[in-house]
């Protein structure tokens, strides 16, 4: 008996460290985007212990989807690809039971969203975006004369304007769907066109600027417009911003959304149809959903929240910059990037090499 017993407790022994280790939420989110306290606030709260990994595109996370088996419980896609993984099965439907917090978010920003998630019933919309140009104030002064307008995407699609930034260093985010949707819009096109003849008008135009993009990437213009090492990069409102704030002495970043119209996104809190801990993953979400928790991270990476509960929480100088809170006559003029047939993604991906190999 007492033998059985201490065998009983052996297994238990050797049981226990197993369990502590399920209970953990895989979480792939963005780079800089969640506060610095977010992960270890979450997992003293509720004991849960967070993985987690970061990235900075949203093709990256779609072949990990595509591919299965990804381990991940939460990930982070916007709405034009959270549309097309939604559709192919991709994504787990929420269990709203399990999200009270739900009620937090903003009825009129809910709708929106349902444009990509039909009936919001497969993801939270966690932060909201515009993709536009930051700068270097001093260095995009000297290169192009102090009354150059500087207000429009031609700072950048303009192989003539953008030539003279070019050696002051010119970054572009490494994201086909969206530079190129840019493009297009710039072009007088439908962004989010599928027709050949647009994408090659696109391409052509890429090819005119190609010469004075010093690199494509989607998260290093932040450390490199914050050290003067580049004077202009396509790249998100919030980042930017972070580029700003990080600056070195007597360097000046501004974000501007040009007039002609900036892509606006939704980036989606979600979780994939393969994930090993869906309960954590709902308990992770309804964090998120807290007022303060997600106001901290509005805080501390500059983007805006659908959260109206959060607004109060939300620092003044945060919620009155309209690179982040955008007025409501920018977001008429503002676009949003729907979902691509795989098809067009596929020839999207083969074009973007293209561009940026010369091949
Ligand atoms: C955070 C970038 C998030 C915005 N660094 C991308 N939609």
């Amino acid at each position: 008996m007492i033998k059985s017993m201490m065998v009983a407790l052996g297994a238990l022994v050797i049981a226990t460290p197993a369990l502590a280790q399920q209970n953990v939420v895989n979480v792939y989110n963005w780079s800089d985007y969640i506060a610095e306290d977010t992960i270890a606030n979450f997992e003293a709260e509720t004991g849960i212990k967070v993985n987690y990994d970061v990235y900075d595109n949203n093709e990256i996370v779609d072949a990990k989807l595509l591919a299965g088996n990804s381990g991940y419980d939460i990930v982070v896609p916007s709405g034009n690809f959270l549309e097309r993984q939604i559709r192919a099965g991709l994504i787990m439907p929420l269990d709203k039971s399990k999200l009270p917090n739900l009620v937090n978010l903003d009825p009129d920003i809910m709708a929106t969203a349902a444009a990509q998630d039909p009936e919001n019933a497969h993801a939270v919309p966690y932060m909201i975006n515009t993709i536009g140009l930051g700068y270097n104030v001093q260095k995009v002064e000297a290169a192009l004369g102090a009354d150059a307008p500087i207000d429009s995407w031609d700072l950048l699609f303009d192989p003539e304007t953008v030539a003279k930034l070019a050696s002051c260093g010119v970054a572009v985010l490494d994201s086909p769907s969206e530079v190129m949707g840019i493009a297009l819009h710039y072009l007088g096109l439908d962004p989010n066109s599928e027709a050949t003849d647009d994408l090659a008008r696109a391409e052509e135009l890429m090819n005119s600027i190609k010469p004075s993009i010093r690199y494509f990437h989607s998260s290093q213009y932040i450390d490199d417009l914050g050290n003067g090492e580049i004077c202009l990069a396509l790249g998100y409102s919030g980042d930017v911003f972070i580029a700003s704030d990080n600056a070195g002495e007597g360097i000046e970043i501004e974000y501007l959304i040009p007039k002609e119209g900036a892509a606006t996104l939704f980036d989606f809190l979600a979780i994939p149809a393969d994930a090993p801990n869906p309960d954590n993953a709902h308990r992770f979400i309804n964090y998120i959903l807290e007022p303060q928790v997600v106001a901290a991270i509005t805080n501390y990476v500059y983007y805006a929240n659908p959260n109206t509960a959060s607004l109060e929480f939300v620092d003044e100088e945060v919620k009155s910059n309209p690179g982040i809170y955008p007025p409501e006559e920018v977001l008429d003029k503002a676009f949003v990037m729907q979902a691509h047939t795989p098809d067009y993604e596929e020839l999207l991906t083969r074009t973007w090499t293209r561009i940026k190999t010369g091949r």
